[in-house]
């Protein structure tokens, strides 16, 4: 595939709190790693983003009485799933994965920081209506193509990939540089919304 000056890698939460060991670990989750790396020497432009909640943030299970992990609660704008406690500001379990390469990155965007709000997407937050100002960057910098790589395929990178569309980009995710959570089928759910929104999919090794 032809890459032009266009073409971002967008590289979604590769934190330690989603690897093996982590409080939020996704399977697999340290295999993006290598693919990222190889990708992030090959693209014109890189973009990471970090998961970055405050402690007590609306996410966690244990900011709600008598929840449990993975349960659902009803907060202001809907349902939210309730995680282990994850990438809390500024804890090691929040950085950046060691071994993950990041100093060809042009813009590290963090997310879920408002207490009350969740945001898997890179773009929106849960509430469907504040904005993290990545379209506006992108915007700006006239940067029309994003290939999408990192944690987890059907939460982050599924909302990133859906809002992305919305904002009138042409996406391409990675799909051996991405891996899932799979909670009740929620894997195949993902892949099935992003090719109805027109999402693209390859294989790192296309773009070698
Ligand atoms: C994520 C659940 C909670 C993700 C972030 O990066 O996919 N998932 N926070
Ligand atoms: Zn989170």
């Amino acid at each position: 595939m032809k890459l032009t000056e266009h073409d971002v890698l967008l590289v979604i939460d590769v934190q330690n709190d989603f690897l093996p060991g982590g409080a939020l670990a996704v399977p697999e989750g340290d295999a993006v790693i290598a693919p990222i790396n190889r990708l992030a020497a090959r693209l014109p432009h890189v973009i990471l983003t970090q998961d970055w909640h405050p402690s007590g943030h609306a996410s966690f299970h244990a900011s709600h009485a008598d929840k449990s992990p993975y349960e659902t609660t009803l907060l202001h704008y809907g349902e939210q799933v309730l995680w282990p406690e994850h990438c809390v500001q500024g804890t090691h379990g929040a950085a950046l994965a060691e071994g993950l390469e990041t100093d060809r990155a042009e813009l590290v965007i963090r997310k879920g920081y408002h207490p009350g709000i969740d945001s898997y997407s890179a773009f929106l937050e849960a509430d469907g209506r504040t904005r993290t100002g990545l379209a506006g960057y992108l915007a700006e910098r006239g940067l029309t193509r994003l290939f999408l790589a990192g944690l987890a395929t059907d939460f982050c990178v599924l909302w990133s990939a859906l809002d992305a569309r919305e904002a009138g980009l042409e996406v391409v995710v990675v799909e051996d540089a991405v891996r899932g959570i799979d909670l009740d089928g929620s894997l195949a759910r993902a892949w099935d919304a992003m090719e109805r929104a027109g999402v693209g999919r390859i294989d790192s090794a296309a773009l070698a």
